[in-house]
């Protein structure tokens, strides 16, 4: 038993004295929102940081990927993925657009590109996958469909902050990709998120959009909504981004250590990486198959028993939620490398500062 809760995350707080300074400038000048200069600072150096052109900073990553959808005048249906968190799907019903969800790839838990063409209606307007755990999708062949029957491709990467392919960013792939800065997530501002963009005008269309439409003091261009950052979120931003190095070197030493704790337990199953050039080890999912004396669920309640709150990212499926289920993409044998998946897996606590002691005795709790 643990003395203390142990979650599934713990958000990274870089040193108060980091921020007060930034602060006090905030203070001093009353600029709070509306694009004030900590926003365009941090719109800069995650441009540079992660090796994209044009940013567009976001209160929350949902806002982001709802005005993604509406900066590319996204209707009709999307093909999406039923494994991921709900916001992914929820964004297409607030653009009142139907989603249409297609099975998953047993290894990479991500849109298995073999089965997007067979889902393909005339009224298909775009694929919305998600790079799960910031493992990147197979955007080559996700593009290839898209360019065959002129579709649009915008990524839900809420998960993948800093990954890489052999091309740099995975982010420049698509024609938007969308990032979450939420309290969870590798790099965080509190809440947050962004729209990466490929071109200029595209980044200043979403800059409208999230600011009402507002285009100067009298035109308003489209029918937009509030979607801005503030001044305190990019602040947070700035100082965290000084410190990605050491956070994500303390990430790929836990993801190691579990792989090495677990290897030889019978029935539990540690999903490989596939081969970016650099990933962000966001989260830790494990699969507990039928040959481990214990149910995935009670493997989960014995954890939690014992203190520690892993977390069964992604069951349910989004396809089960009430507002999905009567979909006929959303039926269970649609989806059965999903639903065979969001059965098995549990995620394990993985965060900077995590004790070499907890992950043990957490690999202990599973051995016996
Ligand atoms: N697309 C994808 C693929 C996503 O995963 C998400 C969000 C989005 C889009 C939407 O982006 P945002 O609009 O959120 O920017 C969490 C997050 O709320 C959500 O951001 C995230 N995905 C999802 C995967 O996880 P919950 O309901 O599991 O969070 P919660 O509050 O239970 O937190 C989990 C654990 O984290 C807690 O047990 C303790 C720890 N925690 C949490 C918070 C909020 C902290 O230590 N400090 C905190 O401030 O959804």
């Amino acid at each position: 038993m643990n003395d203390e809760p142990v979650y599934v995350t713990r958000p990274y707080l870089p040193p108060l004295e980091d921020l007060l300074p930034y602060l006090e400038q905030i203070w001093a000048s009353r600029q709070l929102t509306n694009g004030g200069p900590f926003h365009e600072r941090l719109e800069w150096a995650l441009c540079e940081y992660l090796g994209v052109e044009h940013i567009s900073l976001f209160a929350n990553g949902t806002l982001a990927l709802v005005t993604a959808l509406q900066a590319l005048r996204v209707t009709g249906e999307v093909i999406t993925t039923p494994y991921s968190f709900v916001a992914t799907a929820h964004s297409l019903l607030w653009n009142g657009i139907k989603p249409v969800f297609v099975d998953i790839d047993p290894e990479t838990f991500n849109l298995d590109p073999a089965k997007i063409e067979a889902a393909i209606s005339p009224q298909t307007t775009a694929i919305l996958p998600v790079h799960v755990y910031g493992r990147s999708c197979d955007t080559g062949k996700i593009q290839k469909i898209a360019d065959t029957y002129g579709l649009k491709v915008i990524y839900d990467a809420a998960h993948a902050f800093g990954v890489e392919d052999e091309g740099g960013s995975i982010l420049r792939h698509g024609d938007l990709s969308i990032l979450s800065f939420h309290a969870t997530k590798v790099f965080t501002t509190f809440e947050g998120g962004a729209i990466v963009s490929p071109d200029e005008k595209t980044k200043r269309r979403i800059d409208y959009l999230k600011n009402f439409g507002f285009a100067d003091e009298v035109t308003v261009v489209a029918p937009g909504i509030n979607g801005k950052m503030n001044e305190f979120q990019a602040a947070v931003g700035l100082v965290q981004l000084k410190r990605m190095e050491g956070v994500l070197a303390e990430r790929k030493a836990i993801d190691g250590r579990y792989r090495k704790l677990l290897s030889d337990i019978p029935g539990i199953y540690c999903p490989q990486l596939p081969q970016s050039k650099l990933h962000n080890y966001s989260y830790f999912p494990i699969l507990v198959g039928s040959d481990y004396f214990l149910s995935r669920d009670r493997l989960y309640a014995r954890l939690r028993e014992n203190g520690f709150y892993a977390r069964r990212y992604f069951y349910p499926l989004i396809s089960e939620f009430p507002m999905y289920r009567a979909l006929p993409s959303a039926r269970a044998a649609n989806l059965p490398v999903a639903s065979s998946i969001s059965n098995q897996v549990i995620a394990l606590p993985i965060y900077p500062g995590l004790p070499d002691s907890v992950q043990n005795m957490l690999a202990n709790l599973i051995r016996n």
